[in-house]
Order: C-alpha cells, then sequence, then structure tokens
C-alpha cells in the first residue's frame, strides 16, 4: 500500500498514527499539496491529502474513510469501538477536531495571500471555530483521560493530532492553563512511537 501525505497535514498524521498504531506496513510518498502539479491530483480528484493507494490499486481518500478502511482491513488493535453509542462518540470527536484543522489551515492559507487581499472577518469566523471546538472537546472528555471505555482509539487519536497541530501552526492559542485534562491527555499520548515518529514538519506555501 501507499499513502500520500503532506508532512504538516493533521488528517495524514492521523492516518500515519493508525498504521504504527496497527503495524501495517504502508510506503509513503510525501507531497505538497500546494505546489504546481502535485501527485495527490493525478490520483485524488479533490486533489487533497492523505490518499491510500490499496493493495488492489483502489484509491481510498478523504482520512475519515482511510481511517475506517484500515479499521475494516487490519481489525487488531482495534481503534473505533464496535459499539454504536461509543462509536459515534468516537466519529464524533474526530469531526469536531477535523473541524477546527480545517479552520486553522484556512488561517494560514487567508495568510498567504497578499495582506491588502486578506480578510480579518474570514480569520476571525475560524478563530471562533477553534476556540469553540476546543471547548467542545474538552467537554466532551469531562475531565477523563479517554472519551469511551476504549483507552486509544480514533477520538484520542484526533484530539492529540489536531491539538499538536494547534501548538505547530496556531501558536497564538495557548490553551494548556485554560484545559489541563487536554494538557494532561496530549503529555501521555505524544510520547507513543507513532506521535513522535510523525510530528508536524513545516513546508512551502506559495503566495496565492
Ligand atoms: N477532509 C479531508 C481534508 C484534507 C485536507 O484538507 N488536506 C489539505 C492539507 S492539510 C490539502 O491537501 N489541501 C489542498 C487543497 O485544499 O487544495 C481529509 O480529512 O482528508
Amino acid at each position: 500500500m501507499e499513502l500520500v501525505i503532506a508532512r504538516p497535514s493533521p488528517y495524514a498524521r492521523k492516518i500515519r498514527v493508525a498504521l504504527i498504531e496497527k503495524g501495517i506496513p504502508c510506503d509513503i510518498t510525501v507531497d505538497n499539496p500546494w505546489l504546481q502539479n502535485p501527485r495527490i491530483q493525478t490520483i485524488n480528484p479533490i486533489g487533497k491529502v492523505p490518499a491510500l493507494i490499496t493493495h488492489s490499486g483502489d484509491i481510498i481518500h478523504d482520512s475519515k474513510v482511510i481511517f475506517e478502511y484500515l479499521e475494516i482491513m487490519f481489525p487488531s488493535p482495534k481503534l473505533i469501538p464496535i459499539n454504536g453509542t461509543e462509536r459515534i462518540t468516537h466519529k464524533q470527536v474526530e469531526a469536531v477536531c477535523d473541524g477546527i484543522c480545517d479552520a486553522v489551515v484556512l488561517i494560514a492559507m487567508e495568510g498567504t495571500r497578499p495582506e491588502e487581499n486578506q480578510s480579518v472577518a474570514w480569520v476571525d469566523r475560524q478563530t471562533r471555530k477553534i476556540y469553540a471546538g476546543t471547548e467542545e472537546i474538552n467537554k466532551r472528555l469531562n475531565g477523563k483521560q479517554s472519551f469511551t471505555s476504549m483507552e486509544l482509539g480514533l477520538a484520542e487519536i484526533a484530539t492529540v493530532v489536531m491539538l499538536e497541530y494547534l501548538e505547530f501552526r496556531f501558536s497564538e492559542f495557548d490553551w494548556r492553563p485554560q484545559y489541563p485534562t487536554l494538557s494532561k491527555l496530549i503529555s501521555q499520548i505524544s510520547q507513543r512511537e507513532s506521535f513522535l515518529e510523525t510530528k508536524p514538519v513545516g513546508q512551502t506555501l506559495p503566495q496565492h
């Protein structure tokens, strides 16, 4: 299998963490979707990383779908609970975390436009999503160290990936003093090999 990623991408990181946690061998191809004619455009019509090319040559994209695919094809260790309520909790947490990352990406891209074309109102709108989303994740964690009875699963992975992405691309949000439970979660999970090996690394963002 081959996974096409970008080094800073939190969506790709979710998948890379899952591959390592499940011990799945997979070639990793580094791409930059923001440059001219990136490889990803030839395999994902939406032009976004990550995309997975399976053993049979099928192409799967959007990180949510890839995560589900890995869970079905490589069920051990489980990263999404089978129980319906717990499963929805993991998916909901993932959706909020991805939404926060979407807002961070949009702010970063706004910063690549000439200053006179940048919209303060747009950046404020995205910033509100980041704050409200983080508040929601903290509420859902409710002082615990996991969202459900599963110790480490999609919800915890998506949360730690999102928090480290905030520290990487939106460091003006000093969330740690405000959210000690999230701070404890990140300090425990981010030391796993799967997280240490996949830390976000910057890439060129061309002017738009
Ligand atoms: N919902 C998608 C989001 C993927 C995404 O936004 N990837 C960004 C990089 S972090 C990208 O490739 N953007 C290129 C573009 O928007 O053209 C997923 O979960 O896979």
